[in-house]
């Protein structure tokens, strides 16, 4: 890292104590940025990365409500809207026990130049809630959701920031809170993305990230005259983005064996079909129950519970050729990655935000294996939701085929966009670089034609 790379971050950790997630995604960038600041001074000058690192608004708010057994709860909920130089904020909610501000703050961050790279025009942010929505009734979840909109519905708009799922978040979620801003605005617009099919959500949007981070990983693989086909995939988290990348990858011919959730893994060395795929969404989306009943239910599936104490999650020490993280941040770290290295993984293509740590990062480029970074590899979704916008403003829907063709172009564009910002920035084949040089271009740019604001 370059002085001006390191003071940047001195001053990030002392004025945002605590928010070791948003200093590790910042300390990543501004490594990457090293090599394109230095060629565009006018950045540096009109101090772009440090105006890009300070959101320009967070909301944090007080979400009661009250559960069924009559106790009134109380969470807090944010919204935090990093950037609009090139669209009005976009990015998912969040509802997680483990939210904070600086978890938020690395995700919205994350997503201004994951935003940017998919050629829509979105801006970058992100919210959520520390309420966790395990064991908790329909009727819970609506509650919950309702008293959440309550305050978010002053801050969002479909000019001015669209919200959609994340981790804890999905189509159940999407609905209460829609119907929720309905009601206090009187207005149907596309204020939310991922909404039902009958009211004015897009084909494919679930389907998304998933088919989206198979995508990049295919045209990776392309550039040494490779594909998917009958290789082996290791596969975390077991949720929306998870049970997509399994079904693209099993169209693809290639074979997941490996899924998990917040008690464990799974582990099939026969690999996990359509029917047992269908029963894992059955599982996740209807039932909500845990990963452990696959190993129930098909012989042959071993299930490993979650053991902390360990150094290393076992689910990355399997022979394989590829990974696709798709749990959550920090799932892979160093003893991971090399553990991932010596079972011959070569192509790992970030389905979650973050999944790897900085150590395991500079290990799978050092190796020189395909290592594609969340903020290219998982855009597929918030591109999704780019194009469910422009189906809304429209008032029209296009077919599967449509936004599945529009999604595979748009994956394809943006790995050519971070493989040729990797050259010319003189870092052949580091996606990393790539992605985080030619997100920072295009809202660098636009921040200078906006003036100081
Ligand atoms: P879901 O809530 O659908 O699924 C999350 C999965 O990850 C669940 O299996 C969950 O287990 C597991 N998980 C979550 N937190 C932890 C944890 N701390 N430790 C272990 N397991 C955990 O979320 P998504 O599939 O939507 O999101 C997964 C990742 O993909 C996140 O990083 C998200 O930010 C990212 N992402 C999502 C997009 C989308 O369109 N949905 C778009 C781009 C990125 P359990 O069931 O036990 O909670
Ligand atoms: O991290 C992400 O890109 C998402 N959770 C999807 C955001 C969106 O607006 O679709």
């Amino acid at each position: 890292m370059d002085t001006y790379a390191s003071n940047l971050l001195a001053e990030v950790k002392a004025k945002n104590p605590a928010e070791p997630e948003f200093h590790q995604a910042v300390q990543e960038v501004a490594e990457s940025l090293t090599l394109a600041l230095d060629r565009h001074p006018e950045f540096r000058k009109n101090k772009i990365l440090e105006r890009i690192i300070e959101p320009e608004r967070v909301v944090m708010f007080r979400v009661p409500w009250q559960d069924d057994a009559g106790e009134i709860r109380v969470n807090r909920g944010y919204r935090i809207q990093m950037n609009s130089a090139i669209g009005p904020y976009k990015g998912g909610l969040r509802f997680h026990s483990t939210v904070n501000l600086g978890i938020l703050k690395f995700l919205a961050f994350e997503q201004v130049f994951k935003n940017a790279l998919t050629t829509l025009p979105m801006g970058g942010g992100k919210g959520g809630a520390d309420f966790d929505p395990h064991g908790r009734s329909d009727q819970e979840v609506m509650r919950f959701c309702q008293a959440f909109m309550c305050e978010l519905f002053r801050h969002v708009g479909p000019e001015t920031d669209v919200p959609a799922g994340d981790i804890g978040v999905g189509a159940r979620e999407i609905g209460f809170l829609f119907g929720m801003y309905k009601k206090l605005k009187n207005e149907f617009t596309g204020v939310m993305t991922g909404k039902g099919l009958t009211w004015g959500g897009s084909v494919i949007r679930p389907e998304a990230t998933g088919y989206g981070a198979v995508y990049f990983a295919d045209e990776m693989l392309k550039t040494r005259k490779e594909g998917l086909k009958d290789k082996v995939a290791l596969v975390s988290g077991s949720g929306n983005v998870a049970q997509y990348t399994v079904e693209k990858l099993i169209t693809l011919g290639a074979k997941a064996v490996t899924l998990s959730d917040s008690t464990g893994y799974i582990y099939d060395e026969e690999g996990i079909d359509r029917d047992k795929l269908n029963f894992v969404m059955e599982l996740k989306n209807v039932r909500r129950g845990r990963i452990s009943e696959y190993a129930d239910k098909f012989k042959g599936a071993v299930f490993t519970k979650i053991d902390k104490s360990l150094d290393h999650n076992p689910l990355w020490n399997h022979k394989a050729q590829c990974a696709f993280p798709s749990a959550t941040q920090n799932e892979i770290n160093g003893k991971d990655a090399a553990n991932l290295l010596r079972n011959g993984v070569y192509v790992v293509s970030e389905g979650a935000n973050m999944p790897s740590t900085i150590d395991a990062i500079n290990q799978f480029i050092d190796a020189g294996i395909l290592f594609g970074p969340g903020k290219a590899a998982n855009a597929g979704g918030v591109a999704t939701s780019g194009l469910e916008m422009a189906q809304n403003s429209m008032r029209i829907s296009w077919t599967r085929e449509e936004v599945d063709n529009r999604l595979y172009n748009i994956m394809r564009t943006i790995h050519a966009t971070c493989y040729r910002t990797a050259e010319k920035y003189g870092t052949p084949g580091n996606y990393v670089n790539g992605a985080n040089i030619a997100g920072f271009l295009k809202v660098a740019n636009a921040m200078m034609d906006q003036g100081i604001v």
